[in-house]
């Protein structure tokens, strides 16, 4: 099986250890000169970058947050200058505000080089032809893939997401042999094969999918029924977009590009760093970012992490596949989405109360949505198409907020669960495991 770039993806442990120190202290100069808030940051805790010496002092920096990026909202993070950057990319935001990334031309370099890596690790190579069916635009996945693809020398056919019938007559008229689209979509997708008898008319043979949770059984699933092999690809916005770690071969855990990203595990209680093997919140510091490099983000994931050399004779650390998130953060189709998004779309409306549940469930491999809204008791008087009206209304908000349909269904006052304590807005009926 070959491998991209075996100079960094095989470098012995200290090698690659004194390789991390050195862009580490870079880094952290770099971001100390040119983001006044991580200057401010790392004042408050009396630091200076001289007091940054190697690895060794890592855990003496201070943790990047959602809330840091939502607070310097839009550019506030940027190292580069304007004329610097570009491109933009964004995500969702725990308030609604979303989170906003910039790359410099180096950065779109490392990050295709880094998908890139990961393609060829699950054995694409130039002569393929990939479909990506991830969704172009603010997201990150569609151009990151897709310049990762051309990087390798394969085909890239741009399909984005949405038309599922096209990419399967695509699929089969130009002989595709990759596809890269979130699990849940390409189960759906196979779903459409099998019922068209298309099966056999298909030529692909491997998937790379990722931008959700999913399980080892689902990979599977894919594999036995479409007859190709199926990766795992990890990556988020903050941080490069796809291609952060990805699966090999041996499916033993997912390769982290440990030369650009050094990965951390923290535990969720005492946020201090824990053993290898244990599951906890995994924090990423960029090594060689320009445009918004980050100093120790918390991704809120939770994995654990190994690093014993592969059998595919990788030495970079491995992370186990997700077990899940610490926050309240649902990933619905691909796509990041806060309940408190829901509820303050919600709350514009002066027709609805404030009582509300999401509940999620998977049918046919698709993320589905209900919202489950309290209106006042007035509507239920009121007639069926006045209902059919504001309902519409409420799932055209909601769409807008989130960037996703749902489908609403009014309930009287009172009808939905009062809890105690916390309360608890979403049902999520999926299961990971
Ligand atoms: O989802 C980037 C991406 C695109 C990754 C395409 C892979 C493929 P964000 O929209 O910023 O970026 O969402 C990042 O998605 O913190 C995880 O919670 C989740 N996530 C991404 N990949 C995986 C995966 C893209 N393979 C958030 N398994 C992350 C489980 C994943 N969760």
């Amino acid at each position: 099986m070959a491998i991209w770039n075996e100079a960094k993806e095989c470098m012995s442990r200290d090698e690659l250890e004194n390789l991390q120190g050195k862009r580490l202290v870079k880094q952290v100069n770099y971001v100390y000169h040119n983001v006044e808030y991580y200057r401010k940051k790392m004042q408050a805790v009396g630091l200076e970058p001289g007091d940054i010496r190697g690895l060794e002092d890592l855990n003496k920096l201070p943790y990047t947050t959602k809330d840091d990026l939502r607070e310097t909202y839009p550019f506030g993070l940027f190292a580069a200058p304007q004329s610097e950057i570009v491109r933009i990319h964004a995500s969702s935001g725990t308030t609604g505000k979303a989170t906003v990334v910039g790359y410099t031309r180096h950065d779109i370099d490392v990050w295709s080089e880094c998908v890139t890596r990961a393609l060829v690790q699950c054995g694409v190579s130039k002569n393929d032809i990939i479909q990506v069916a991830y969704g172009y635009g603010l997201f990150t996945g569609g151009l990151g893939a897709h310049y990762g693809v051309e990087n390798t020398g394969a085909t890239v056919v741009p399909m984005s997401t949405g038309n599922t019938k096209k990419l399967i007559t695509m699929m089969k008229d130009f002989g595709a042999t990759g596809i890269m689209c979130t699990p849940s979509y390409l189960l759906h997708i196979a779903e459409n094969i099998i019922e068209g008898g298309d099966l056999d008319k298909i030529k692909l043979r491997v998937a790379v999918c990722g931008a959700e949770p999913w399980t080892e059984k689902m990979r599977q699933q894919i594999e036995e029924t479409l007859h190709i092999n199926c990766f795992d690809i990890y990556g988020l916005s903050e941080i490069m977009g796809p291609g952060v770690a990805c699966d090999c071969i041996y499916h033993k855990g997912l390769h982290v590009q440990e030369d650009h990203f050094l990965p951390e595990i923290i535990s969720r209680d005492t946020l201090t760093p824990i053993a290898d093997g244990e599951v906890g919140e995994l924090v990423f510091t960029t090594l060689t970012k320009e445009g918004i490099p980050l100093i120790r983000y918390r991704t809120k994931d939770l994995t654990s992490i190994d690093r014993t050399k592969c059998e595919c004779g990788r030495t970079t650390a491995r992370i186990a596949r997700f077990k899940g998130r610490s926050d309240d953060m649902l990933i619905l189709r691909g796509v990041n989405v806060f309940p408190s998004q829901i509820e303050a779309a919600l709350l514009e409306m002066s027709e609805t109360l404030p009582h509300y549940m999401i509940i999620v469930d998977r049918v046919n491999n698709l993320d589905t949505v209900e919202v489950q809204v309290e209106v006042e008791e007035r509507f239920f008087s009121d007639e069926i198409r006045e209902l059919e009206n504001l309902t519409r209304r409420i799932e055209n908000v909601i769409k807008t907020a989130i960037g996703i349909a749902v489908k609403v269904k009014l309930v009287e006052p009172k009808t939905l669960k009062r809890e105690e304590g916390k309360s608890v807005h979403v049902i999520d009926k999926r299961v990971f495991d």
